[in-house]
């Protein structure tokens, strides 16, 4: 089965570094089109019918038109949840997972975050269903829909760690990779896994 540490090392070594929290829970700076687990998060669109940012480089490396395909089963997605389709060949990966996180123009409210976190569930969720144990995400929504990302990471740590340390499935999922692109992200990121490092 193609887990997220069979495939690490090699990334490690070509891209960057990695953090490790709970044994489960491992950040990683890079293009999460390269990255071999069992299934990708796509941070797309409410019409999934691609974009740009990560979800244009998902579309890319999938064949566009293979995926569009695959998407128009769905009549979209709502913000928070997710939907899944087959990896189309990216790295072997078995599925990619689409999400739809919220826009934030203007101030930071309870309802962004709540929909941010649901983003993660939902994919969690998603990942439980179908049987796949290595999950990697990207900063939903920390592009164009303007998500803080200081917040986003704090948030978006919190949740994690709770869930893989409470939730009922937690052992059903081997790896969970944070996969930042930007400095900033990975800067913030790298703050929330050393607090709770410091805590396990
Ligand atoms: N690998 C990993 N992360 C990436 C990559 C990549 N190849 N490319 C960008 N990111 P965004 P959103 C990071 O804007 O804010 C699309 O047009 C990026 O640095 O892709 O949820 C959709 O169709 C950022 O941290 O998604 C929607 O219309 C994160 O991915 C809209 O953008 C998310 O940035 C969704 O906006």
């Amino acid at each position: 089965m193609a887990t997220a540490l069979e495939e690490l090392p090699t990334l490690f070594h070509k891209y960057g570094v990695a953090k490790n929290v709970l044994g489960k829970l491992i950040l990683w700076n890079g293009d999460i089109t390269r990255i071999k687990v069992d299934a990708i998060v796509n941070a797309a669109n409410s019409r999934l019918a691609g974009g740009g940012g990560v979800d244009g480089a998902i579309h890319r490396a999938a064949g566009h038109a293979t995926l569009q395909e695959e998407c128009r089963k769905y009549s979209g997605c709502k913000v928070g949840k997710a939907v899944i389709t087959s990896g189309c060949g990216i790295n072997h990966i078995k599925n990619i997972i689409h999400t739809v996180g919220p826009q934030v123009y203007g101030k930071l409210s309870e309802k962004h975050r709540d929909d941010l976190i649901s983003c993660y569930r939902s994919s969690l969720e998603l990942a439980v269903e179908n049987k796949l144990s290595s999950i990697a995400f990207c900063c939903i929504s920390t592009g164009v829909y303007g998500y803080p990302h200081n917040a986003a990471a704090e948030a978006v740590t919190d949740f994690l760690t709770n869930w893989l340390e409470n939730d009922q499935n937690k052992d059903q999922i081997s790896h969970v990779v944070l996969v930042t692109f930007m400095p900033v992200d990975q800067q913030c990121y790298e703050k929330y896994f050393d607090e709770f490092a410091a805590k396990f």
